[in-house]
């Protein structure tokens, strides 16, 4: 029996589709081990509070611009409340001292999950000052719902 051209190209190409599908599935199930996108430092979940790596919470001015360090944990932020300037790349540096959570800055393309056990790392600019919110997207718990801190961006100084 003779195909006709037409119906070959038609078979090829969803031939070619059904592969892709399976290809995407399994790339998807094999890097899909839950970890925060920086998984790369690691962390003893259980004794984040006395890690010196987040002893020094908050926001700390660096030669670049500002690193914010910062603690997750069921159902708050430490600290709850972080200020940063404008204009300049602000490093998010977060763990969990108990479970997944999520960190996403309302409005904005800041966003990671917090994984107990890694440390999530993420550069960002705020271009617009003003108070933002920063929410739990990764549901934690009974009170997941209240877990929240602010993040205000300050207008930066002119420079001379
Ligand atoms: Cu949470």
């Amino acid at each position: 029996m003779k195909v006709p051209l037409y119906e070959k190209i038609w078979m090829w190409a969803s031939g070619v589709l059904v592969v892709a599908f399976v290809v995407t599935i399994v790339v998807g199930l094999a890097g899909s081990a839950l970890q925060p996108p920086s998984h790369v430092e690691t962390i003893d979940p259980t004794k984040v509070w006395n890690d010196p790596r987040f002893k020094q919470r908050g926001a700390t001015p660096t030669a670049a611009g500002t690193t914010v360090v910062m603690i997750a944990m069921m159902f708050a932020y430490q600290p709850a409340e972080v200020r940063v300037t404008a204009g300049k790349p602000v490093t998010f540096r977060l763990t969990s001292s108990d479970v997944t959570h999520g960190f996403s800055i309302v409005g904005t393309n800041g966003n990671t999950m917090v994984v107990p056990g890694y440390i999530s790392q993420f550069t960002t600019v705020f271009r617009t000052p003003g108070e933002y919110l920063i929410v739990c997207n990764e549901y934690c718990g009974l009170s997941h719902h209240l877990m929240f801190a602010k993040l205000i961006v300050e207008e930066g100084r002119a420079q001379p």
